[in-house]
């Protein structure tokens, strides 16, 4: 018996890293009574002479959409234009990565597709998103993204045509992961990116996964996503359970006319809260 993590699965076969060894494995007929199946990332132990998995380790997080587990990162690839920046969907992201208990971080892409006036609007939104305490990187500055990432689990998520395989394959020149033309990848309505793998980057897991062009939030409650905003946690408003929405003496909404907290957080929070409600 060995234990290992399974780092890629295609149908009913996965590949479990034990050590630096890897062994194709496939599930035990008792997790199909138990509805119980394995995931990417998860932590396991094998029979490595039959080559089957028996035991699966609890989970500490899980992602449906890609299917994995066990991340410390989501990397949530965003790109700025083609397609256009959708902060909406951005702060949707970062909503359901935040309560599937996984730490969001942002990758902006395409910032060669701006203008000077552009840049430097990003450059301040960028800010704002670190401020409240997201950290930012670009597919611009890869030293800087690769220090971050060092010997993290990371899964990158975002929008189809965002540019998550393209970044897989500039971090590292030899995986070649096939990348499709925006206009092709939109027009047909079909992803890429397939199965679900973690590919090792030096000393970075990392899984590229489809991406999609939109996402449910109807799982959570009003107030669970209340909570993922950060920069309403020490609001001082005049009723202490202050939803920040018709209520008078609201601090928040005083702080979204003053400019401190960006109106488009703001607006998409009470966007969120009606698509639960
Ligand atoms: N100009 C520009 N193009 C980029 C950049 N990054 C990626 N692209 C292009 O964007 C297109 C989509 O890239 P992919 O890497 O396939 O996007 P993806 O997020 O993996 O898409 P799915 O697999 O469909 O989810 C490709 O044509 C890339 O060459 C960038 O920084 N600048
Ligand atoms: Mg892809
Ligand atoms: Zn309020």
């Amino acid at each position: 018996m060995l234990k290992g993590r399974i780092i890629k699965n295609i149908s009913n076969s996965y590949v479990v890293k034990a050590g630096d060894n890897y062994y194709d494995c496939k599930a035990r007929g008792k997790f199909r009574n138990l509805k119980e199946t394995p995931l990417v990332g998860d932590l396991v132990t094998i029979d490595e002479v039959n080559n089957y998995i028996l035991k699966i380790e609890p989970r500490k997080n899980a992602l449906n959409r890609p299917h994995v587990s066990n991340i410390d990162i989501a990397l949530i690839v965003t790109s700025l234009k083609k397609p256009d920046l959708s902060l909406n969907l951005l702060d949707k992201e970062i909503v359901s990565i935040i309560l599937e208990n996984i730490k969001p971080c942002i990758c902006f892409t395409k910032l060669d597709l701006l203008d000077k006036k552009e840049l430097k609007e990003f450059t301040k939104l960028r800010e704002y998103y670190e401020n409240i305490g997201i950290k930012t990187f670009t597919n611009a500055n890869l030293k800087e993204l690769k220090k971050f990432l060092m010997h993290k689990y990371v899964v990158l998520t975002g929008q189809t045509g965002a540019g998550k395989s393209s970044l897989i394959n500039m971090l590292d020149n030899t995986k070649n992961i096939q990348v499709d033309t925006i206009s092709e990848s939109l027009g047909r309505g079909k992803h890429t990116t397939r199965h679900t793998e973690f590919y090792q980057i030096k000393d970075i897991y990392i899984a590229d996964t489809p991406g999609f062009s939109s996402l449910l939030l109807d799982k959570y409650t009003d107030l669970e996503i209340k909570n993922t905003f950060s920069e309403f946690k020490d609001a001082t408003c005049k009723y202490r359970n202050c939803w920040h929405l018709k209520e008078d003496g609201c601090q928040i909404k005083e702080k979204v006319a003053k400019k401190e907290i960006l109106e488009s957080r703001y607006r998409n929070y009470i966007s969120f809260l009606k698509e639960v409600k």
